[in-house]
Formats: structure tokens, C-alpha cells, sequence
């Protein structure tokens, strides 16, 4: 029966599962840890302080965890993240923490402990360049997204996947926060930095703005390209000096391609912003800038190759013009900006910020960073069906961020 554990009871379920034992002496010297970071769930680390060896433990809680019971959500979460790690995992193994049991009746999945990474976004702010990381994205976003598309599988397989996902409570977490919530003046859950007043209210009114991104949302209800993760924020990969992964997929629908495309790109360029702030030396900063630009450009080519590649061998002949390639992918790309827009214009004035901003203590210092990215996230929002090649997304954002010779 479905209850929370807690540090002392995830030892015990530990040693109750003998799966547990390929990863744990379940008889052993056994301690947890609970590192739940997110808005949603539990988290615990189990080490086995003989071996060193560990596992991870993800439970659901049945309310939404940064809210508390008050804002109920159904733990069935866990299980579509279980369907969709395992599915990440067939098409980019390395890429993801390995899955190792789902406990239907706890909410529980158990996982590869990525003992020595950490989540970027927390480095990130302190300028920490991860070697390869927009390529490795941009590897996993081809993997995944062909794989789980038309392009690779036949329609019966594809709609049988399908039923796996209809990720109801989540998919309208997003419809709400992401596409509908910050354009509105009233909404309750909003908040935002009183500095910023002025230009939440301008962007609020913004009719052409809200127009783009009501067709945005439209797209991403009813655009069922391939399973995407569903939040590839820079919160949802781990890394160490050597190695990154994408974790978290509890958002994961059937979706458009360029929704994770989009919120890496666009949480890399929050963290360009918030660097208004975090790196007052503008050398260091224009810097570090240039780093982000190029990890952007490094996931889109990537991307883009390993996509293009792999739609040489099309499930169906329908697939293989030449120009129908060209305008999918060019679709994509326009995705990719749109919600790229919307992923960072949510995280200033929605009810789910990123700590690149809000660690910003001076409020005049963090309305300065956050100016910054509304004037990217409107321009990609508004500008997102006349872009036509990559370029045109890092000179809005290279624009307002004042990089030269970007
Ligand atoms: C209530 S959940 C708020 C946000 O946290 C997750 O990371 C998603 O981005 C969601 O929108
Ligand atoms: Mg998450």
C-alpha cells in the first residue's frame, strides 16, 4: 500500500527488495540521505557504507511537493516516468541513469545513484563550463525523438506507446504554468520581482505575444510528434567532468520535438542572463556567454545531423523527399525557439522560478538579469515562425545580452 518513506523506512524497504541486492549488501551497513531538489518529489540516496556501492530512490508524493497538500497531484507521475526512462534508455544508453525496478504500489522508481554529479544549474551560476554538453544534448534529443517517432516506427507500435502516455495532470502543469498562467495579469500562482512590475505588465499586454504563444500551446497539445521528455531544463541534467545525463522524465507526452529542444536552449539562455549579475566582470562574462552560444549552436547541429542521419532509413517511403525533410525540420527549428521563449518568460513571472535568477539577492541587480531574458523570451515568442536558420536565435539572444561577433 502507497506511503511516503522517509530516511529510516527507505533503508528497510531497501532491505525488504532483493532486487536491491545487485546494487546494495541488503544485510549491510546501510545509510540514506533525502536530496529532493525539484518542485515535485522525494528523493533518497541509499549507500552501502561497506561497498560504496549506491542506488537512487525517486518517490512520488501524492501533492505537488513545493506547494505542499494543498495543491493535490496524483502520484501516477512515477509511472510515466518509469515507461519513459526506460524507453530514454533503449535509445540512449549512457545518457540516462540506469532503471532498475518500478514499485507500482509505492510510486517508487529505483535507479542508477550518479553518486559523483551534481545538477548543472547550480554550477552554472558560478561559471562552470561542462566540455561537450551541447553536443551530448543535442545527441540525446536525435536518439530520443527519432526513436519514438513516425519516421522510426509503424503506426500501430507508435499509437501502442501512446497509450503509455496520456500524461494528463502533468502535460496541464505545463499548459497552465508555461503557456497560459504568465500572460495573465490576475493569475493567483504568479510572482515576480516588484522591480520588474513595469515590464511584466507591458509584456502582459502585449497582444502579438500572447497571440504566438496561445498557437504555441495549441502545438503542444495537439502536435503528437514523438515522446519528449517534457521539462529539459538545465535543472533536469546531471553531470561531472566527464559524463552528462538527462534525468527526471515524469513530464514525458507525446509531443512537439521542439518543446525539448527549446528548454534547454532557453535555460541556457537564462543562465546568460542571470550572469548579468554573477559575473560582474564583463570580460569573464562576455566569456562565459560565448560559452553558452556555442553550447547552444553544438545541440541544434547536433541535433539536426543525428536526426538527418538517421532519417536516411524512414519507416515508410512517404518520409524520404528531400524537401519534406527540409520543411520538418525546419518546423522544428521554428518550434525549438518558440518554446524556448515561453520556457524563459514562465521562470520570471510564473509560479516556478530557476534559481539562476532568484539567487540574485539584490533585487535591482536581479530585475537588471531578468529584463534581459524577457527581451529575449518576448522576441523568440514573437519572432519564433519567421526563424529560419539557428543563427537567427543566437542574434536575439547575443543581441540582448550585448555579445559581439557572436
Ligand atoms: C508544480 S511543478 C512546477 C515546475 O516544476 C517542474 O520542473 C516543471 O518545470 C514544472 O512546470
Ligand atoms: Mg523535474
Amino acid at each position: 500500500m502507497y506511503r511516503p518513506l522517509d530516511v529510516d523506512s527507505v533503508i528497510q524497504y531497501v532491505r525488504d527488495h532483493p532486487q536491491a541486492g545487485a546494487h546494495v549488501d541488503t544485510g549491510g551497513e546501510l545509510e540514506a540521505i533525502e536530496v529532493g531538489d525539484g518542485n515535485l518529489n522525494l528523493v533518497f540516496k541509499v549507500f552501502d557504507r561497506t561497498s560504496e556501492r549506491s542506488l537512487l530512490l525517486k518517490q512520488a508524493l501524492p501533492y505537488v511537493r513545493a506547494a505542499g497538500p494543498s495543491w493535490p497531484m496524483p502520484a501516477e507521475r512515477a509511472g510515466f516516468e518509469a515507461r519513459a526512462l526506460a524507453i530514454e534508455h533503449r535509445a540512449a544508453p549512457g545518457l540516462v541513469p540506469e532503471p532498475y525496478w518500478f514499485d507500482e504500489a509505492l510510486k517508487l522508481n529505483a535507479m542508477e545513484n550518479l553518486a559523483d554529479h551534481r545538477v548543472i544549474r547550480f554550477p552554472m551560476m558560478e561559471g562552470k563550463r561542462y566540455r561537450d554538453l551541447g553536443q551530448t544534448i543535442g545527441d540525446f534529443l536525435a536518439r530520443t525523438l527519432y526513436a519514438t517517432s513516425d519516421f522510426a516506427l509503424d503506426t500501430a507500435d507508435k499509437r501502442e506507446i501512446m497509450r503509455g502516455f496520456f500524461n494528463v495532470e502533468l502535460c496541464r502543469i505545463t499548459e497552465d504554468l508555461v503557456f497560459t498562467e504568465p500572460y495573465l495579469p490576475d493569475a493567483p500562482r504568479n510572482r515576480w520581482n516588484p522591480r520588474i512590475d513595469a515590464d511584466v505588465a507591458d509584456f502582459q499586454a502585449d497582444e502579438e505575444l500572447k497571440a504566438e504563444a496561445a498557437k504555441l500551446k495549441y502545438r503542444f497539445m495537439n502536435a503528437t510528434q514523438a515522446l519528449v521528455h517534457g521539462d529539459l531544463h538545465t535543472g533536469s541534467i546531471m553531470a561531472n567532468d566527464h559524463d552528462i545525463r538527462v534525468i527526471d522524465p515524469e513530464f514525458a507526452f507525446f509531443g512537439p520535438m521542439g518543446f525539448d529542444i527549446g528548454a534547454f536552449i532557453g535555460n541556457l539562455w537564462l543562465s546568460g542572463a542571470s550572469h548579468e549579475a554573477h559575473s560582474p566582470d564583463a570580460e569573464a562574462r562576455a566569456s562565459y556567454r560565448r560559452y553558452l552560444i556555442g553550447e547552444a549552436r553544438a545541440a541544434w547541429a547536433t541535433f539536426e545531423a543525428g536526426f538527418r542521419d538517421r532519417l536516411r532509413e524512414v519507416s515508410s517511403p512517404s518520409w524520404s523527399s528531400p524537401a519534406f525533410q527540409d520543411d520538418f525540420i525546419a518546423s522544428v527549428l521554428r518550434d525549438t525557439a518558440g518554446y524556448a521563449g515561453c520556457k524563459m518568460l514562465r521562470r520570471i513571472v510564473g509560479f516556478a522560478h530557476v534559481a539562476d535568477l532568484d539567487s540574485i539577492e539584490d533585487l535591482d541587480d536581479r530585475a537588471r538579469a531578468e529584463r534581459i531574458a524577457i527581451r529575449i523570451g518576448r522576441r523568440l515568442v514573437t519572432e519564433h515562425a519567421r526563424v529560419a536558420a539557428f543563427d537567427d536565435i543566437v542574434a536575439i539572444a547575443a543581441d540582448a545580452m550585448e555579445v559581439r561577433d557572436a
